[in-house]
């Protein structure tokens, strides 16, 4: 198979290109630091394709796509995993530059992309499109709130895909992982902080990046007639929190 994967250069997507590259695939490594996909193929060899793509700007990808040799045009895999979030402060102190980079990368990004490739999916009458949403999609939390809302569009996005695509030989899943540490994701999200990063996974055995490429080349790989439409998946010690309710605070309207 052919497997394009966004987002290669780091976390989830560099796990997955190693394990599709590893089971005998060839992978398409797209990303916007070079450096990093180069040193991937370095390692992994001729079965990757290095990428140099960034998904916010249709450009890029327009031109990424057309520089694909012929060989690697046929995509049988798209992996839609490139996405950040971007701080965790209550909606009324975020940055809308942040919110916008979010929606750009997360949910227009992506929908380019997918629009860019289906075409070619359904003139074969075959594909399959894995897209990386996130628990957050469904489960709303305190500083959540564009990440989530990205998020939710992943998840309705790949269910209105399943809908177009029902008949057709193409499938879409929406892989939604919960706390899953050892990628730059916290990173990213704390703007560099890594302190603040790594007291995310502290005191718990969180899921790690191989476990969601496990789990994308497991979806991947199915019978062609079997579309997983949708995965949530947490480690162990992660559940359901409920709705906060907050006390003694002053009744609307009142400011003390
Ligand atoms: P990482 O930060 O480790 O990886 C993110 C990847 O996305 C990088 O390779 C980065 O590459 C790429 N990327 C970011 N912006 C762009 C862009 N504009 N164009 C192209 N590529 C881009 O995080 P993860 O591997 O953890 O996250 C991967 C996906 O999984 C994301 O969509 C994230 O929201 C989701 N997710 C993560 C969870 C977690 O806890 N880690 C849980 C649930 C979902 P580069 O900077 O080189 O462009
Ligand atoms: C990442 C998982 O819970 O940090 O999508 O939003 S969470």
């Amino acid at each position: 198979m052919i497997v394009l994967i966004t987002g290669a250069s780091s976390g989830f997507g560099e796990a997955m290109a190693r394990k599709f590259v590893n089971n005998g695939h060839r992978v398409i490594a797209a990303a916007r630091r070079s450096d990093r996909l180069e040193k991937l193929r370095e390692e992994l060899g001729d079965r990757l394709l290095p990428v140099t793509m960034d998904v916010t700007d249709p450009s890029s990808i327009a031109d990424a796509l057309a520089r694909l040799p012929d060989t690697w045009k046929p995509i049988d895999v798209l992996v839609n995993n490139a996405g950040l979030a971007l701080g965790t402060e209550p909606a009324q102190h975020c940055s809308l530059d942040e919110w916008t980079r979010m929606i750009d990368t997360n949910t227009r990004g992506l929908v380019t992309v997918t629009r860019a490739i289906l075409p070619e999916m359904i003139a074969r009458n075959t594909g399959v499109i894995v897209n990386i949403g996130s628990v957050a999609g469904n489960t709303p939390y305190p500083g959540g709130n564009v990440y989530g809302a990205t998020k939710a569009f992943v998840e309705q996005f790949t269910r209105n895909l399943r809908a177009d695509l029902a008949g057709t030989g193409v499938r879409a899943t929406n892989i939604a992982p919960g706390l899953c540490g050892g990628t730059e994701f916290s990173n990213v999200r704390y703007r560099g902080d890594d302190a603040a990063a790594a007291k995310v996974y502290e005191g718990t055995v969180a899921l790690t990046a191989e476990d969601i490429a496990e789990t994308a080349y497991w979806v991947a790989t199915l019978p062609p007639h079997v579309n997983v439409i949708q995965l949530e998946v947490v480690p162990t010690c992660q559940g359901y929190a409920g709705w906060n309710v907050r006390r003694n605070v002053p009744a609307p309207g009142q400011t003390k």
